[in-house]
């Protein structure tokens, strides 16, 4: 065990092809692999302290105390993991834009996943953090590496972890992040997810369908095909929100808004020339791939439309690391 505190950061990301559904609930190994960009943007610094005199995990969030059982029980496993019994302060702090509504599990437990396994006096290899990571949150493996990372499904603990597949970038692309809700999702990814595994008629086809997306959209990216990978992304996303409407009881994340900028990415794409592609996640905001150079035109157009909604780009952002606190 370490004495003296150790502090990690990591970044969000954001899927082009999503995971969506768990084949083990517990373990989270997933039921199809997945794939997404690392964002600079956004981002979670966590730091962990062990300490003897403590009868139970002290953990804040942006300098206010917070309860999160998802914390406690991944603390749990670290503590398993290293042969120890005690006890830790966990300090988190949320690097995103103002009321961004973006505070990611991804960034928040592949943080807390580096600095309390190297607190427990642990050495993990990437591989291994983002085993661990995955615990936390499925989507928390992949934010252990940058740029474009592939979690690979695996069948259990020991084969479910990301790889990088470009992990430094010399393609200048990004994501630009259009806030329309920065409140609580209606429905967690968790209890949606698992309600499409449990009831979707559609499930099986997604399975096939986001099995070749995948593939192809490794080639497109090792071509530097911005087309094409924005074509797979924007048409994964709407199979994964279609199981959602497939659902018993059906549900949805969008919001008029949400639309209403959906629509318009697809505008701008076909009368003004610009390649752009949309995504969302569980909740109702927007996320638009786009070349670096073209963000500055989407960024106005949009601004023109939409004039209560910022949209913040962001670049590729690294992976999981030790900073000074
Ligand atoms: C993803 N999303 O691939 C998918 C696509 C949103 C839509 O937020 O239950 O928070 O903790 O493993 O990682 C994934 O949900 O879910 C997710 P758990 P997680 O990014």
């Amino acid at each position: 065990m370490n004495n003296s505190p150790i502090t990690a950061r990591a970044h969000t990301n954001i899927a082009l092809i999503k995971y969506w559904g768990k084949k083990d609930v517990d373990l989270i190994i997933p039921q199809n692999s997945s794939l997404s960009l690392t964002l600079d943007h956004f981002y979670t610094d966590t730091t962990v302290k062990f300490d003897e005199g403590l009868a139970q995990d002290v953990f804040t969030l942006n300098g206010e105390p917070a309860e999160n059982p998802k914390v406690n029980h991944f603390m749990d496993l670290v503590r398993k993991l290293a042969g120890i019994q005690t006890f830790a302060r966990i300090d988190s702090i949320n690097h995103v834009p103002s009321a961004a509504g973006l505070a990611s599990s991804a960034s928040a437990f592949a943080a807390l996943a580096a600095a309390a396994s190297k607190a427990a006096g642990l050495d993990l290899s990437r591989k291994d953090l983002s085993r661990l990571a995955r615990r936390g949150s499925g989507s928390a493996s992949r934010s252990i590496y940058g740029g474009f990372v592939e979690w690979q499904q695996g069948q259990d603990d020991q084969t479910s972890y990301a790889v990088p597949v470009e992990e430094h970038l010399d393609w200048s692309i990004g994501m630009l992040v259009g806030i329309v809700n920065s409140g609580q999702k209606k429905i967690s990814s968790r209890a949606g997810m698992q309600t499409v595994v449990e009831t979707s008629p559609y499930y099986q086809g997604w399975i096939q369908s986001t099995t070749e997306d995948l593939k192809s959209i490794k080639k497109a990216i090792q071509n530097r095909d911005f087309q094409k990978v924005g074509e797979i992304t924007e048409s994964n996303a709407l199979k994964m929100h279609a199981l959602n409407l497939s659902a018993q009881p059906h549900f949805n994340y969008f919001e008029p808004m949400s639309l209403a900028i959906m629509q318009e990415v697809e505008r701008i794409r076909e009368e003004e020339h610009i390649p752009c592609y949309y995504t969302l996640d569980a909740g109702p905001n927007v996320k638009i791939l786009c070349m670096q150079t073209d963000a500055p035109a989407i960024q106005r157009i949009l601004a023109s439309k939409f004039d209560q909604i910022t949209f913040e780009f962001a670049k590729p952002g690294e992976g999981a690391r030790f900073i000074e606190a």
